[in-house]
């Protein structure tokens, strides 16, 4: 086996902030005198010789496969960020935005924009461990299945010498706070200056991790490069959009992806680890890994609950995560607005901690309407992907407010007004400490205990504005059936009404109907089960109009959420499960509501969306369908034909 090239920095010298380029790329690269000399005497620094022989090994093979000029493992310092945005500068990856502090734009390839869920794949020695029965060497809606071989052959098409010339940054990260035992660590190799630097806001990473791992030696192995370009031009943001390739082998706790540079094709972290090696972990383990926000909310009697929520991506998420309530008395804290591992503790109460340390927004429709929060959040600490740039050194978006002149567009262009200024996806990166409602507990090893479960989508037509479920099969039926209109957070393209199940549809790591099941299994002696919630703020009228003005006015619907958690009779029952009691629901001061319309329950609509629910479990799902569900639909069937 080929010698793996290793070196580190070791201390980081005084002046090493207020140096250059050239600095940073001695401190980030060392020399290749050095280098040589170092291989030579076959000395380790001492950060690398202290890493676990795991760690080490995963180094090493790494790095005999990608055969990169240098490696580097990020200690996570301030003295680090700083040369790695030098280094960026340099490459014209990022510029500075001078309007705000410590904020940075990065223009990536137009190629290179979204999550590619068409070539994201998930490994197993059987293909029924990832794809349910019906569609058994067919694609699959809810998991795409590479077979080992298949799996190992896009790793050496790809990998061997794809670093030549480049650093291999080596990041130690724990998702969630480091040491709680609801927490995982990964080691993500990259690359990617841009991944470095964006995992650092993302995830916690650097030294306090490696001391975890010395306690507990397993880790999630995370390969990356943006690979080598194919594209002229892409010298800014290296990618290789025609091979992007992004794999997960959950059994041998590893991920591998090649070619994008951008959001959760890189981070790996995030959907890769958080979710679709979460959700085969949490199986395994006994917990739920779900694409859920997490919040707080205090009543006005002081009373405070916290809530999980899932919504596929695009569906207002970042915003109920940091609602400014439009209820008087009520107050929403944030514990995070993307992903929520969740566990019952020993009392028999689910608790969440969210894994991540950062936001990466939608930026799009963020404005200080929307989302004020998220603006008093974003100007700081923050690197903005693929929106507009103002004159002043600013960054704008569609949705922000009036268009100022001269704005350089996405792809670096003067605006012409003709196309979106800000790319449909384009994010900012925050941490998450920016915020400033943060919930107190946001760190809490221990999670915090959660009463409710909403799950949602954007329903234009037919879905009313809450539903509670009966029970928890119930409601696991709501998550397996839900739908939402595509976003831009992926590939797909129009305003097509998607089956959505649980918002979970691209991040499954395994068999959705045994996913279904280790649902259902949840209810046990002692456990104090969540009430379930289905919510669609997105119901439009015969105009196509919002009969809900959403954003801060769904407090009106968390407060009948709260209010049931206690018990208050506020509720009747409809073919759907329960909604609020006539006048149940606090609409004072809100004008004009066609509450009616906003509740109703069309006949036809339901019989056609019970016959699509139908179609997609017996199309999509099959036999590995746990049969609560069919009996759950048969229900739903029966109650509207009743009705
Ligand atoms: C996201 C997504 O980026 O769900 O959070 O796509
Ligand atoms: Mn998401």
């Amino acid at each position: 086996m080929k010698i793996f090239k290793m070196l580190h920095f070791k201390t980081v010298p005084e002046d090493y902030i207020r140096k250059t380029a050239e600095f940073a790329q001695v401190a980030l690269n060392c020399s290749r005198a050095a280098h040589q000399t170092a291989l030579r005497g076959n000395k380790l620094s001492p950060q690398i010789a202290a890493l676990t022989p795991k760690v080490r090994a995963f180094i090493e093979r790494s790095a005999a496969l990608c055969e990169p000029e240098h490696v580097h493992v990020c200690d996570g310092s301030e003295a680090e960020a700083s040369a790695l945005l030098q280094l960026m500068q340099n490459q014209g990856t990022l510029k500075p935005l001078p309007k705000y502090d410590n904020c940075w734009l990065a223009r990536t390839d137009p190629a290179d924009v979204a999550r590619v869920e068409s070539r994201t794949f998930i490994c197993s020695e059987r293909e029924r461990d990832v794809v349910p029965a019906a569609r058994a060497g067919q694609k699959s809606a809810l998991g795409n299945y590479i077979a080992p071989n298949d799996y190992d052959k896009a790793v050496t098409e790809r990998f061997p010498g794809c670093m030549r010339g480049r650093t291999m940054y080596v990041i130690p990260f724990s998702m969630g706070p480091v040491g709680s035992p609801l927490s995982k660590i990964g080691v993500e190799i990259t690359d990617s200056p841009y991944v470095v630097y964006s995992m650092r806001v993302m995830t916690r990473i650097g030294a306090s991790v490696l001391e975890a791992l010395r306690k507990d030696e397993h880790f999630v192995r995370c390969l990356h490069s943006v690979g080598r370009s194919q594209t002229p031009g892409t010298a800014g943001w290296p990618c290789d959009p025609a091979r992007t390739i992004i794999l997960h082998r959950p059994a041998d706790s590893e991920i591998v992806s090649y070619g994008s540079g951008y959001g959760g094709n890189s981070l790996l972290g995030k959907k890769c680890f958080a979710l679709r090696l979460g959700s085969v972990l949490a199986r395994r383990e006994g917990w739920l890994a779900e694409h859920m926000l997490i919040v707080g909310i205090t009543d006005p009697r002081g009373r405070k609950r916290y809530i999980a929520a899932a919504f596929p991506s695009a569906c207002g998420k970042t915003n109920l995560a940091m609602m400014t309530p439009s209820l008087p008395g009520y107050k929403v804290e944030c514990v995070g607005d993307d992903i929520a591992w969740m566990k019952f503790d020993g009392d028999g109460v689910l608790r969440a901690i969210n894994p991540e340390n950062g936001f990466f927004g939608v930026a799009p429709g963020t404005s200080s309407s929307t989302n004020p929060i998220a603006m008093a959040s974003v100007f700081k600490n923050t690197v903005f992907t693929n929106v507009a740039e103002t004159k002043d050194g600013g960054v704008w978006w569609e949705g922000m407010g009036t268009a100022p002149e001269g704005l350089t567009d996405w792809k670096g262009k003067q605006w012409d007004r003709k196309a979106p200024a800000a790319h449909p996806n384009s994010r900012f990166c925050t941490p998450a400490e920016n915020c400033p409602i943060i919930d107190s507990e946001w760190e809490s090893a221990a999670g915090v205990p959660i009463s409710a479960i909403l799950l949602g989508g954007r329903r234009p037509e037919g879905v009313p504005l809450v539903v509670e479920a009966r029970d928890w099969a119930h409601g696991v039926f709501m998550g397996a059936s839900m739908r939402s209109e595509a976003t831009a957070a992926a590939e797909h393209a129009g305003k097509v009404v998607m089956h959505d199940p649980f918002a979970m549809r691209p991040f499954f790591g395994y068999n959705f109907g045994e996913y279904l099941r280790h649902w259902l299994s949840m209810p046990q002696a002692g456990r104090q089960m969540p009430k379930i919630f289905h919510v669609n703020w997105f119901r439009k009228d015969s105009e196509g109009k919002f009969l809900w003005p959403g954003f801060g006015e769904n407090s009106r619907v968390l407060d009948w959420v709260l209010r049931r958690c206690e018990e208050e009779d506020c509720h009747v029952e409809t073919p759907l499960g329960y909604i609020p009691k006539e006048n149940a629901l606090n609409t004072k001061d809100l004008g004009n509501i066609n509450m009616k319309e906003l509740f109703s329950i069309p006949k036809e609509f339901w019989l056609q969306e019970a016959d699509a629910i139908g179609k997609y479990f017996k199309e999509e799902v099959g036999e590995d369908l746990p049969n609560e569900m069919w009996d759950q639909l048969m229900t739903l069937k029966k109650n509207v034909q009743n009705s």
